[in-house]
């Protein structure tokens, strides 16, 4: 990975492992926390405090009489209840958060003066909130879709929020843009369809007309956009930064979530059938990660660009639908976040916590990115409508950690009690008090960098703006065979949606021939589309003509198989002790395993006892594990092979490139499937095909098997 790291690099948590820090980390954490409450052994009360005699009937006139209205018990609570419901999110309303801390690697006080930046032994606790875009709160999980990335760091300097994606790009180059485009992905007005995705008229329409997408919808119709799991994926800032040390001098920065986990993704397949057969695929699977102490980590690094070189690439730093290649700026990384908490309630923590990127600290300043100084406007204004008013920084997931005293006064939801009678600046009546702090080297007031702008006011977009294919081009380049045939299928499948032909033809001949011919000619053959010969525009292309990091392929990650969760098969007739040692293998590499019987109930082992299983194979379909081992035992064998449901599990295990360890027993079953033996369809159980099956769970999926799985019924 063309990744380095400024000082020496903090993974003294190996993985699976718990420091005796963690249990520090967390009471120090929770320590911040007052406003938690807990009922457990509370009486019921009203809210105003009075205690409940009678929670299960209504105050009526006799047994079978009227209710009265005096009932203010329960008119309080019906009341309540009939207000629970805010708005959801305009956009990002499907969302799932976790808590954790974020720790320096080092002091990076040459780069920024942020505090939270200089000291290792610094806990700065984090709250994210991972979501989908398009849908609404109910919808799933595994549509194809940008993922939101939102962390909020709680630093004693105040909070600062890293408003992210897991795409580096961004659909449209000016804020003004935004509500088009938003207004076009989302469901269609007239009947509020599709939900959760972009396989409609009015998103291709918009796209198809507005060629600064090209880069970020190629990324959308990438891997990228069905993750495997939030835990998964990477983070990025998307637009430039500043980040500004103790002595003024600035540099440019992008920042980046690397995550250990590996970045990785779900068949496309596999993705439309979780969707219905579990809708809630990846909150569950983040939520049980941390329960069971898998705890995911990401580490935060940053692309640096002196002040000086702004104008030496051949893109604008300030252009959001451009990144910086690797190759030509590495990631220096400076940190790293753990998420080791879920919240104890949805509502008040993840669906109240308001994130804005003007939440910013000491040592980080803005660019002039056009679509992030929009930004800076859209999210306070926002809350205000979705939270009741100016006082959502109030709300106790939104308290900055820091002391917050200030003149602001009243309005909805007030909470603070504000003692003294100067609600103004300057004051002679309260001391003066709270006063200004002059900017300094540490710990001072929050100055913004002074940069020297001579400009006409105008509504311009800026030249350097309008190559809009060269980095969708490197894209495109970048990826492995396989990548590329996903994004050819996700193209023409989504495009095969799309009901007017002129919107079809727009894009196949105005978008994607500019991207790439043979990309443009693979998807009009499958949408019945003659082939583009040439593009519309001259694309200059981009240096490097490959980038290593945007592929998936390039990043395993370094936790083995940390936390993938393994099918086990089983049923009446399984030898016992081969299922044992199975698990007991899994385990020791920290792997989740299941068994997975014919129905909820014990199987019965060929010794005769019963043998408990975690779920049906009916119910934990295939799609949900990483990998999948069948035990021996004849019997077992001979009642999977009898079995539709069984013999389904298999082939869709096969089909989705899911690693598979069957035992000897099976090698009839496993021909008579069509299935062929490959790197990772292993038959045995002995410790040699034990360590080739978590070789092969570790490459997350079997890709040379990709072609031979075409023929295999869906
Ligand atoms: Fe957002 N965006 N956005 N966005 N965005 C919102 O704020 C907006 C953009 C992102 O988990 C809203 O609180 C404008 C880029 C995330 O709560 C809203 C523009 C990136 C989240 C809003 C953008 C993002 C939001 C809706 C163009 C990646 C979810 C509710 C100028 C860098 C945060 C809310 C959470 C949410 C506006 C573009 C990321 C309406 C005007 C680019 C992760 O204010």
């Amino acid at each position: 990975m063309p990744s380095k790291k400024t000082d020496a690099p903090k993974h003294s948590e190996a993985a699976g492992t718990q420091t005796p820090d963690r249990a520090n980390t967390n009471a120090k954490l929770q320590s911040l926390e007052a406003f938690r409450s807990d009922a457990t052994g509370q009486a019921l009360r009203t809210n105003q405090g009075v205690k409940v005699a009678d929670n299960q009937n209504t105050l009526k006139a006799g047994a079978r009489g009227p209710s009265l209205l005096e009932d203010f018990i329960m008119r309080e609570k019906i009341t309540h209840f009939d207000h629970e419901r805010i708005p959801e999110r305009i956009v990002h309303a499907r969302g799932t958060g976790a808590h954790g801390y974020f720790q320096s690697y080092g002091n990076h006080a040459e780069l920024t003066k942020a505090g939270f930046l200089q000291d290792p032994e610094k806990i700065t606790p984090v709250f994210v909130r991972f979501s989908t875009v398009q849908g609404p709160r109910g919808s799933g999980d595994t549509v194809r879709d940008v993922r939101g990335f939102a962390v909020k760091f709680y630093t004693d300097e105040g909070n600062f929020d890293l408003v992210g994606n897991n795409m580096p790009v961004f659909f449209i180059q000016d804020a003004i843009k935004f509500p088009d485009f938003v207004h076009a992905v989302k469901p269609e007005p007239h009947n509020e369809m599709p939900t959760g995705g972009s396989a409609h008229d009015t998103f291709w329409d918009f796209v198809s007309l507005v060629p600064e997408s090209a880069h970020m919808v190629i990324w959308a119709m990438s891997d990228r956009a069905i993750p495997r799991s939030l835990r998964m994926m990477e983070g990025f800032g998307v637009h430039t930064f500043r980040l500004i040390n103790a002595e003024g001098v600035a540099s440019f920065v992008k920042f980046h979530w690397k995550p250990r986990q590996g970045v990785h993704s779900v068949l496309w397949d596999e993705a439309q059938k979780l969707a219905g057969k579990d809708t809630d695929y990846h909150r569950r699977d983040l939520w049980d990660a941390i329960e069971k102490g898998d705890y995911p980590e990401w580490e935060l690094g940053v692309q640096i660009v002196p002040e000086a070189d702004e104008h030496k690439f051949d893109f604008d730093l300030l252009d959001p639908t451009k990144i910086i290649p690797e190759e030509l700026v590495p990631v220096t990384l400076l940190g790293k976040m753990v998420l080791n908490r879920n919240p104890d309630n949805f509502f008040a923590e993840t669906e109240q916590v308001a994130f804005c990127p003007g939440h910013i600290v000491p040592g980080i300043d803005f660019s002039n990115d056009p679509l992030l100084q929009g930004r800076l406007f859209s999210y306070t204004d926002t809350q205000i409508s979705r939270l009741g008013g100016p006082n959502f920084h109030e709300i106790p997931i939104n308290r900055p950690v820091a002391p917050n005293h200030s003149s602001q006064r009243d309005a909805m939801h007030r909470m603070t009690i504000d003692k003294g009678r100067a609600s103004y600046e300057p004051n002679s009546i309260d001391g003066g008090w709270p006063k200004e702090t002059p900017p300094a080297a540490q710990d001072g007031g929050f100055e913004s960098y002074q940069e020297r702008i001579e400009a006409h006011k105008i509504r311009q977009r800026s030249e350097s703006f309008g190559d809009h294919f060269s980095q969708a081009r490197l894209f495109f380049q970048s990826m492995s065979p396989n990548e590329q045939q996903h994004i050819i299928k996700a193209y023409s499948f989504e495009l095969g949606k799309v009901e007017r032909e002129e919107i079809r033809i727009r894009e196949v001949n105005e978008i994607l021939a500019n991207i790439d011919l043979k990309l443009a000619a693979a998807v009009a053959a499958n949408l019945g589309l003659p082939a583009p010969k040439q593009g519309t525009v001259q694309v200059k292309g981009s240096k490097p003509a490959q980038s290593k990091a945007l592929s998936q392929m390039n990043h395993p990650g370094d936790v083995g198989i940390k936390g993938r969760k393994i099918a086990v098969v089983v049923a009446d007739g399984v030898d016992a002790s081969r299922v044992d040692a199975l698990v007991k293998a899994l385990e020791a590499q920290s792997a989740r395993p299941m068994l997975l019987g014919p129905t909820s109930a014990p199987v019965k082992t060929a010794d005769g006892k019963a043998l408990p299983v975690a779920a049906s194979i009916e119910g934990m379909p295939s799609i949900m594990f990483d990998g999948i081992v069948v035990p021996g035992g004849q019997g077992s064998i001979d009642a999977l092979a009898a079995s539709g449901v069984a013999k389904h599990f298999l082939l869709e295990g096969y089909k989705h490139l899911k690693a598979m360890l069957l035992a000897k027993e099976a090698k009839a079953l496993v021909g008579g499937l069509g299935l062929k033996e490959d790197k990772g369809l292993l038959l045995g159980d002995d410790q040699n095909t034990v360590e080739a099956f978590v070789k092969a769970v570790e490459g997350h999926r079997v890709w040379e098997r990709e072609a031979a799985a075409e023929a295999i019924p869906a």
